[in-house]
């Protein structure tokens, strides 16, 4: 390390001295990893791969013409701390080329290893005073790469608070106890009678800041695979409802449904799971809907979608929950075994004003009728819709309109 670098990166201090200043230009830190994908260890073995790692890393910095610059270094993964960049747009530019693959010889042999980039360019970031917040940075960014899949990130200024904040929530709900965890539930109305049909169970997470819906934590739970154990209880205390309350109150052509994420559905234990609390609580298999999304359904001959054949072999009812919220298409109806149609709260909501919308929905509802797949309308708020959902042929509702999702019994009172 020569004095120059020294004297640029060793510190807050020197930052600090001159306030001001954006010291941090002209620096960028890479958060570098070799072999993101586990691949070529696979491919090579640890050793050989780790052996790659000098000749990667030079020809990295060679191409980027900062060969003299700070790496800091581990097995498969490096820091490499740049000074003095006085064009960082040209820089970004050379680093296209070292993106992804490297072909590496090792003893005779071509290899190719990958690499994954996390980059944090200092004059794009002004806060940041120090090397070693610039560091932080660069590893956010890789953190998001990694997650994303993608081969190079870069470091925007949300992107270390948000890498941190889903740290501490994974902590959080690695934390929480059993019971900071309830299931609620919400009916679905029969629209031509008014009836409960059946609920939706919904897990909820209440905490010191409230209670807090799954769209907020679901993610952090599915990418530390606390999901598992998580929608476990979810599943378990939706059937032992099922047969305690709702059987019970509604007769047993009445429902319980759960949502199931994509972790849940790569969980090949998951169909003998509720096929054993199903036996063990006496419902019929009819009475469990299992919803899953779109984006889940959407790629055939995969674990999810052996799951679901599973499920739907075990007898349980499958629904594609909120239907239109993203990539709708609609082909995988005619391969997969699809029982119900739920349409997302954003199309119901826009049905009456916007015409495109309700051609849209009309269109899922004849698919729905040619092929014997009950619909669902999800999110009614009010009255004003209900003649346009008779009217499209819809079967059954949901919404704060028909009552909101509840925990206490006076939800399962039989008519709304
Ligand atoms: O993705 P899914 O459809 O499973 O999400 C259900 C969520 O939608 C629940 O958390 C529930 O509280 C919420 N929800 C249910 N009914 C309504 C409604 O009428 N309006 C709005 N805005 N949200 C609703
Ligand atoms: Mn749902």
């Amino acid at each position: 390390m020569n004095a120059t670098v020294r004297g640029m990166f060793d510190g807050a201090a020197s930052a600090q001295g001159h306030a001001g200043l954006a010291t941090m230009d002209g620096a960028v830190a890479i958060a570098v990893v070799l072999d993101p994908s586990h691949r070529a260890t696979t491919a090579y073995g640890h050793d050989r791969v780790v052996q790659a790692g000098a000749p990667v890393l030079r020809e990295i910095l060679e191409h980027l013409g900062h060969l003299d610059d700070v790496v800091v270094r581990s097995d498969l993964g490096w820091l490499i701390r740049i000074s003095g960049e006085s064009d960082p747009a040209r820089f970004v530019y050379r680093l296209r080329d070292v993106l992804g693959p490297h072909l590496i010889e090792l003893d005779g042999e071509t290899c190719v290893v990958e690499t994954s980039m996390g980059v944090a360019i200092g004059s794009d970031l002004p806060s940041v005073s120090s090397a070693v917040e610039l560091d932080r940075y660069a590893d956010a960014a890789l953190a998001t790469a990694l997650q994303c899949r993608f081969r190079v990130t870069y470091a925007d200024a949300r992107m270390r608070d948000s890498v941190v904040g889903a740290v501490d929530l994974a902590r959080r709900l690695k934390q929480s106890a059993d019971s900071d965890f309830f299931v609620m539930y919400q009916p679905l109305v029969r629209l031509a009678d008014r009836h409960i049909a059946g609920y939706e169970s919904l897990l909820r997470w209440r905490t010191q800041d409230g209670i807090v819906t799954p769209d907020r934590f679901m993610s952090v739970a599915e990418s530390t695979s606390m999901i598992v154990p998580l929608g476990r209880r979810t599943i378990s205390q939706a059937i032992a409802t099922l047969a305690t309350r709702i059987s019970p109150g509604l007769g047993t052509e009445a429902f319980v449904s759960i949502n199931l994420s994509d972790q849940q559905l790569f969980d090949t234990t998951v169909t003998d799971y509720i096929g054993r609390l199903v036996a063990e609580y006496g419902v019929a298999p009819q009475q469990i809907w299992v919803e899953v999304r779109e984006n889940e359904m959407i790629q055939l001959d995969t674990l999810a979608s052996r799951t679901i054949e599973r499920l739907h072999e075990l007898g349980c009812r499958i629904c594609i929950d909120d239907l239109g919220s993203g990539f709708s298409a609609l082909s995988y109806v005619r391969d997969l075994p699809i029982d119900v149609l739920k349409v997302d709260r954003s199309l119901i909501g826009r049905l009456i004003d916007n015409g495109p919308d309700r051609a849209l929905v009309r269109a899922i509802c004849e698919v729905a009728r040619a092929t014997g797949i009950v619909t669902v309308a999800e999110g009614i708020e009010d009255a004003d819709v209900l003649p346009h959902l008779t009217d499209l042929g819809f079967d059954l509702g949901q919404g704060y309109f028909f009552g909101r999702p509840g925990s206490s019994p006076d939800v399962f009172g039989g008519v709304a």
